[in-house]
């Protein structure tokens, strides 16, 4: 089985951090070309000139926020012609801020949520997908998560935009059908990522105290199965990879030993 990108170009949002920044890397020993966003400018540049020493792939970073309509489309309208004809798409940016009942959810958070998670997964894909289905080829890799299948208290927002992300990848792979577009969702449970830092608000207590006594899954872990997943031969189409620690069986049943 080949692992190989070798002259593919990728694109992956929400890159310079977490699962994003570990599917670059991969992405990069693997021989891809990549394109790279996240509204961290500085942060991405300096994860850009890593991946680029490591691998000597070409890369190609942008800043955006891909809750802005605009700011999507500028970026990839106005893509150099040698970028143009991306291969992959992973629409990995995304977040969860907070975990409160739906009656004391803050709304500017919510807005951010459904903006980045949702909105801006669509707007993405719109820019990119059109491109695919005149060359007929291409693939888009959806960060899903355990949380849309199955909804837990605090979560409501979250899980629905999750939720929203399971339909837009069923979605995606029925409007494409015939367009030779392979569409895939990779749905992990518990990662130990700046994830919980981010839903917690900075408190990196309560984000820690998340994963005590049981070994979550890493951002690697994620980026393998993405790997996987874009380097099966070219008729396969994986709809759906869910993935959790052994330590979990659900999103409210975790074993923890005694710390
Ligand atoms: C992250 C998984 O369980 O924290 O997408 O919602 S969970």
């Amino acid at each position: 089985m080949s692992f190989s990108l070798k002259g593919k170009i990728a694109c992956i949002t929400g890159a310079s951090s977490g699962i994003g920044k570990a599917t670059a890397q991969v992405f990069a020993e693997a021989g891809a070309n990549l394109i790279l966003t996240a509204r961290r400018k500085a942060l991405l540049d300096e994860v850009a000139e890593e991946i680029r020493k490591k691998s000597g792939v070409k890369i190609l970073t942008i800043e955006l926020d891909v809750r802005s309509q605009e700011q999507v489309e500028n970026a990839f309208s106005f893509l150099p012609a040698e970028w143009k004809s991306i291969d992959i798409l992973v629409n990995n940016a995304g977040l969860a801020v907070g975990k409160d009942k739906i009656q004391d959810y803050n709304l500017d958070e919510v807005q951010t949520m459904v903006e980045t998670n949702v909105l801006g997964l669509i707007y993405v894909t719109k820019a990119v997908l059109k491109g695919m289905t005149e060359r007929k080829s291409g693939h888009v890799v959806n960060m899903g998560s355990t949380a849309g299948h199955e909804v837990y208290p605090g979560g409501s927002i979250y899980n629905a935009t999750k939720f929203a992300v399971n339909a837009l990848n069923q979605g995606m792979k029925m409007d494409t059908l015939g367009d030779n577009i392979r569409v895939t969702s990779v749905d992990p449970g518990m990662v130990n990522t700046d994830f919980s830092t981010t839903r917690f608000r900075g408190d990196k207590n309560k984000a820690d105290s998340v994963y005590a006594g049981m070994k979550p899954l890493v951002a690697e872990d994620v980026a393998d199965a993405i790997l996987w997943a874009v380097t099966r031969p070219p008729h396969v189409n994986i709809n759906e990879i869910i993935m959790m620690p052994v330590n979990q069986s659900s999103n409210l049943l975790v074993h923890r030993d005694p710390v």
